[in-house]
């Protein structure tokens, strides 16, 4: 029963990206699961920060988390590298796939609904105050918990498929069999490795000034972008950077 719930929601989840049907943008998502008893979600208010949800605040009786990841594709991945402001392709994936994780996240949800388990949506991104960047539900560090990957020094979250992905998560009272722990590639720039190409690439000196003990100035930049994409290239798309992904030799792993 455990494992046909976990089959089916991995399907559905497949399926649905499969769906928008945009092979040139987006590969086959990933998908773990994490017990609410897992040192990492028992204490993500520690981890993460004071503000950031537990469980229970956000599902009454939750007991496993579900997260996934969307894979970008090789152009979407490195499309960022050369862009004067933000790519014009990542933009375009990071808009599109936005809007279709709120719709995937529904249909799991209702589906767990018909096996009659409660079930909890949270909205990929944009869900904070931009005077206050942080936001209450850090759908990576789930994903991380739910063995999908480990955190690069570009505060990035790599997969066994790159870094060049996008997160969600859900939430659910079905009590479904943990995933296990990452085992996948690594950030070169951690335990010993000397590559700061991440650091380096940083227009505004972000990660850097972060890795230094200071803030993670990175949202001016993000604004920055949207307005001269506007400005100076007549173009309205997301504040979106990227370069500290596109620019990481792990960015796209076939
Ligand atoms: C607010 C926000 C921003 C803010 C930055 C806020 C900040 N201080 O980090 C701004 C607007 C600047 C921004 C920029 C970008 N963002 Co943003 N952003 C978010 C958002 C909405 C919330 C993140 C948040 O609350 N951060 C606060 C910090 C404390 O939490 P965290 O960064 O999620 O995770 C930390 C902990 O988990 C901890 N940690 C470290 N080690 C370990 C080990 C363990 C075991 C655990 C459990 C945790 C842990 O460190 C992490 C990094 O600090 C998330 C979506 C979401 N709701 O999760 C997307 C999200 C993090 N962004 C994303 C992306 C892609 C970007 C950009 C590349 C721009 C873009 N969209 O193209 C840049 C990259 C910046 C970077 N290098 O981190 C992706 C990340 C994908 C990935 N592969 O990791 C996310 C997950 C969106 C998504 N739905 O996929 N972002």
């Amino acid at each position: 029963m455990n494992q046909d719930i976990r089959t089916e929601i991995e399907k559905i989840i497949k399926d649905e990206v499969r769906k928008i049907g945009r092979p040139d943008l987006f590969r086959e998502p990933m998908v773990g699961f994490v017990s609410v008893d897992d040192p990492a979600i028992v204490n993500v208010k520690e981890i993460v920060g004071p503000w950031h949800d537990s469980p229970e605040d956000q599902l009454p009786g939750a007991r496993t988390i579900i997260a996934y990841t969307v894979p970008f594709t090789k152009k979407v991945a490195h499309d960022p590298e050369f862009a004067k402001f933000s790519g014009l392709v990542w933009s375009e994936a990071y808009v599109l796939i936005n809007k279709n994780f709120e719709l995937i996240s529904n249909i799991v949800a209702d589906y767990l609904r018909s096996q009659g388990y409660e079930a909890s949506t949270v909205k990929a991104t944009n869900d904070y105050d931009q005077s206050n960047p942080v936001s209450s539900w850090s759908h990576r560090t789930m994903a991380c918990a739910a063995g999908l990957g480990r955190f690069g020094m570009n505060r990035i979250l790599m997969t066994s498929k790159g870094s060049a992905v996008r997160y969600c998560s859900l939430l659910t009272t079905a009590e479904l069999t943990p995933s296990r722990p990452y085992d996948g590639p690594v950030c070169m720039g951690l335990d010993g490795g000397d590559c700061t190409i991440c650091l380096d690439a940083c227009p505004v000196g972000a990660l850097t000034h972060w890795f230094d003990g200071g803030n993670f100035d990175c949202q001016d930049l993000q604004e920055t972008y949207h307005d001269k994409m506007i400005e100076e290239l007549s173009v309205d798309t997301a504040g979106t950077c990227g370069k500290c992904i596109a620019v990481c030799p792990l960015a796209y792993i076939e």
